[in-house]
């Protein structure tokens, strides 16, 4: 009997010590406490024990979410550097950030009027929460564009604002007309007409391995007829001003082989 009674009052004793327990378990914020060490730890560095995410201070509210944005990002042109007659590319990256949605829209400036600006696939997209965009801005310069070294500020806009960007971009004054490798005596595949503003270099490029001639019709001192042949790899370089047409071809190869035609002409501006 008396062994079973010792047993009971353990349980009992076991019991309430558990009871005990709990009840301080329950409360680790309680300042009363005299031997919450991390209360006295936070004393002494005079804090008011209210940082966030303490669990001794349950009624703290939580930080505020960061707010919607979205990112402005303009990467380098394709090619920075380019002739008239060529094109180029930059991409524009347009990113959410923190669940923004809505309508972008990009705009391009600081390129002279005559260069030909498009947006794949578009000016105006919408970007999904936590998305991101890519849009390749081309310029396309006409051969009788105006050249310029430009700084292009790219912005774009939204209910949150604008962001902006740069990317430099030159068209040099001259044009490139090759005689493409492995012409030899056949078809020379000079364009039909090239229009140039006045005083734009025309370089007439031999990539064949044979040597070519280029004759002038108008042979006056800006375009003159080539007084030597044209060596595999070298460069003639003429600068028509003269307002009428200006007709060439290979004068060792002579008209069968194709004739071109300058046209000096400024590309008009377009109506405002
Ligand atoms: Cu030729």
């Amino acid at each position: 009997m008396s062994r079973v009674r010792v047993a009971s009052l353990s349980l009992l004793f076991a019991l309430s010590a558990c009871q005990f327990g709990t009840i301080d378990s329950v409360e680790p914020g309680d300042d009363d406490q005299p031997d919450d060490a991390g209360d006295t730890t936070t004393g002494a560095d005079g804090d008011d024990g209210g940082q966030p995410g303490d669990p001794g201070d349950p009624d703290e509210p939580a930080p505020p979410p960061p707010p919607p944005a979205y990112l402005l990002e303009v990467g380098a042109p394709l090619e920075p550097i380019i002739e008239l007659g060529q094109s180029t590319q930059f991409v524009v990256t347009l990113t959410s950030q923190n669940g923004f949605d809505g309508g972008v829209s990009l705009a391009v400036e600081g390129a002279p009027e005559s260069w030909l600006l498009s947006f794949d696939p578009a000016d105006q997209i919408v970007l999904e929460p936590n998305d991101s965009v890519d849009v390749v801005v081309s310029i396309d310069v006409a051969s009788n564009a105006e050249a310029a070294d430009a700084t292009l500020d790219v912005t774009a806009n939204s209910v949150l604002g604008p962001q902006t960007g740069q990317v430099a971009l030159s068209v040099l004054n001259e044009l490139t007309i090759a005689i493409a490798a492995n012409v030899g005596e056949g078809q020379h595949n000079f364009p039909g007409t090239t229009a140039v503003r006045p005083g734009t270099a025309v370089k007439f490029v031999n990539a064949d391995s044979i040597e070519h001639r280029i004759h002038s019709n108008r042979d006056d001192e800006n375009f003159p007829h080539q007084p030597d042949r044209l060596a595999p790899g070298e460069v003639y370089v003429v600068t028509p001003v003269d307002p009428d047409n200006y007709n060439f071809y290979c004068h060792e190869h002579e008209v069968a082989a194709g004739v071109g035609r300058i046209v000096v002409e400024a590309l008009a501006e377009p109506a405002e």
